[in-house]
């Protein structure tokens, strides 16, 4: 029996294609700025994000850490959603190698919203940790890849002006983003300070992230990425994957988002399952179990991997499905039959 794996979108292989722009990439000592291959990598992101300049990073992880780093000073609190990946999955980078405090707010499907940003403020009093960043998370993981709504995001931008705030957006799935609502990258970026990006995720990439901002704050982010052991040096094989995912992998997104929609309406459709459909915007269905469903999310998850389905627990009620390149229609429909199938036994 076929294993289909929904674990992560992160668990792709790279394709024929891929490996071949790899094996003809052209590199140089990255740490000189020597790479031709990632020297074009970056050129292209930050022109796609509408920024000055991007940095090539190993992990979307490092993106964040050295984005926050660059933004703040030991003491600076920063404002974001209870459930981000900064908070959540980042060990508690923010704290250890930036030394700032989050404030945290309480998002509905990953948002939330201007007045609370207000609200959270700090006053300009020295009882208080100075807020200086807010970071927005868009497509949200945990929330399951839902949409950060663009005038949400405009408000938020108008309060951080008005109170010297910077942005940074956690962009690890904003291609989603772009593909799934037709909307430009940088209808989003162009209300950040920085963004980072993941090519690791749904591009199919085997490694790599960038952040992209200002020339002034990437230069920062140069210097925080050789303090962190971020420096690579003939990374152009990597990159070459980034650039042919660019190219190639954008626009089949909207198979994985498709592949996503039927996942959740099966998963609707069965006994003690909550789900709103109107919250799965692109490749990632949290599924949330009731009293009435057959088993805890551990507890199908299990049941699933016996049937060579995997996925995630992400609670002791949800499981995770995200969709991505190593999965197509075919797979995700039997999926749905074996899903269907532990229901009735
Ligand atoms: N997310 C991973 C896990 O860490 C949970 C996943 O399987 O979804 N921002 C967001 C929104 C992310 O979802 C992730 C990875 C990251 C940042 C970090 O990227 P990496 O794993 O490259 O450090």
């Amino acid at each position: 029996m076929k294993i289909i794996d929904f674990r992560s979108d992160t668990i792709t292989k790279p394709t024929l294609e891929m490996r071949e722009a790899i094996a003809k990439a052209e590199v140089g000592d990255d740490v000189f700025g020597d790479d031709p291959t990632i020297n074009k990598l970056q050129k292209a992101v930050a022109y796609l994000l509408g920024k000055e300049a991007a940095l090539y990073v190993p992990s979307g992880t490092m993106a964040n850490q050295i984005s926050i780093k660059s933004h703040t000073v030991p003491g600076d609190e920063v404002i974001c959603e209870r459930n981000c990946h900064i908070f959540n999955y980042e060990s508690g980078a923010p704290a250890f190698l930036s030394g700032v405090t989050l404030n945290l707010q309480e998002g509905y499907y990953g948002v939330f919203t201007s007045e609370q940003v207000e609200a959270a403020l700090r006053p300009a009093d020295h009882h208080f940790a100075p807020s200086k960043l807010v970071c927005i998370e868009n497509t949200h993981n945990r929330a399951g890849g839902t949409i950060f709504p663009v005038e949400e995001m405009q408000r938020i931008r108008e309060v951080a002006d008005k109170h010297g705030m910077k942005i940074h957006l956690d962009g690890a799935r904003l291609w989603n983003a772009s593909a799934a609502t037709g909307l430009h990258l940088k209808t989003w970026t162009d209300l950040a300070d920085s963004v980072s990006v993941c090519l690791s995720k749904g591009m199919g990439c085997p490694v790599g992230s960038l952040i992209a901002g200002s020339a002034e704050f990437i230069d920062r982010c140069h210097r925080y990425r050789k303090v962190f052991g971020g420096g690579m040096r003939q990374a152009g094989l990597l990159a070459a994957a980034g650039i042919y995912a660019i190219e190639n992998h954008r626009e089949r997104l909207k198979d994985d988002h498709a592949n996503a929609r039927l996942l959740a309406e099966t998963f609707a459709s069965l006994t003690g399952v909550k789900i709103d459909l109107d919250y799965v915007h692109t490749n990632i269905v949290i599924v949330e179990l009731t009293d009435k469903a057959p088993f805890d999310g551990p507890g199908l998850a299990e049941a699933a991997a016996g049937q060579h389905v995997r996925f995630l627990a992400t609670a002791p009620d949800k499981v995770r499905l995200v969709t991505h390149l190593d999965v197509n229609r075919e797979d995700v429909e039997e999926a749905c039959n074996r899903i269907r199938l532990l229901w009735t036994v």
